[in-house]
């Protein structure tokens, strides 16, 4: 027979859940309202944080009648930009960017990043590679001392799919810790990126000096890029607790 099973309570109480979306929202805004301006080829990252950026650009333009285009990060930006009625290109008609905007999972101190809880590093890691400036919005969880002191769900690593077994197992040779495939919701299937591509999540079991690891990893035959983005991001806009930006 069947049994109606009511929803899982959420995890966060809804009070939590409202704080720290008000802190997204005001890093973003922060963000777009100090370093947007007319005539910019504007990279736009992807995950929730994003939305609150892509949305005060939109009012810009249409208060302020900017000029600007849009490079998507991902098939979610693509459907944000278009959503909010701005212009949409491309690297083959704009290979250089003014800015590229986008969020992160954990940033430390020098402004190092772990990013592709959301699946799109490779391609947020293009679009920020190509941008003269590159400005993370995150909120209040999101700031670490040290990459790995709070992000527990590990580095993703975009791969070859025929290669992620030795890929994982390549992994945990090099630098210890377990590299997992990452499944989709009731694992369907593995998650595949907008590039085709499967994830792994390497769960590293202690801090290490990313840079490093970052290239070494990069080496490794069927890697196609991992969530270390290190020494590119310029700026970052932390949306706090009580309702301030702060920024870094
Ligand atoms: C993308 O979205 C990712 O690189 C990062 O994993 C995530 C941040 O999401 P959110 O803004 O929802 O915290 O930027």
């Amino acid at each position: 027979a069947l049994v109606f099973q009511p929803a899982p309570p959420p995890s966060h109480t809804s009070r939590t859940m409202s704080k720290t979306e008000e802190a997204k929202r005001l890093a973003g805004r922060a963000a777009v309202e100090n370093h947007v301006e007319n005539n910019q080829v504007l990279g736009i990252g992807s995950g929730s944080t994003i939305v609150h950026a892509v949305q005060r650009i939109a009012e810009r333009v249409k208060q302020e009648n900017l000029n600007v285009v849009c490079i998507p990060t991902s098939f979610q930006a693509r459907q944000l930009i278009l959503q909010n009625g701005l212009p949409l290109s491309d690297l083959d008609r704009h290979p250089e960017l003014d800015l590229a905007i986008d969020g992160a999972d954990e940033v430390d101190a020098d402004l190092n990043l772990i990013k592709g809880g959301g699946g799109c590093l490779t391609q947020e890691k293009i679009v920020a590679g190509y941008a003269k400036r590159f400005i993370v919005i995150a909120d209040y969880r999101k700031d670490s001392k040290n990459l790995g002191e709070h992000w527990v769900k590990g580095v993703p690593i975009e791969v070859i799919p025929m290669a992620y077994v030795p890929v994982a197992r390549a992994l945990a040779r090099m630098f210890g810790g377990v590299a997992e495939l990452r499944m989709a919701e009731r694992k369907a299937g593995p998650v595949v990126t907008d590039n085709g591509n499967f994830l792994l999540d390497w769960k590293f079991d202690r801090v290490h000096p990313w840079s490093e690891v970052n290239t070494a990893i990069k080496m490794i035959p069927g890697v196609v890029d991992t969530g270390l983005f290190i020494n590119m991001a310029e700026r970052v806009y932390f949306g706090m607790e009580d309702g301030s930006v702060s920024v870094r």
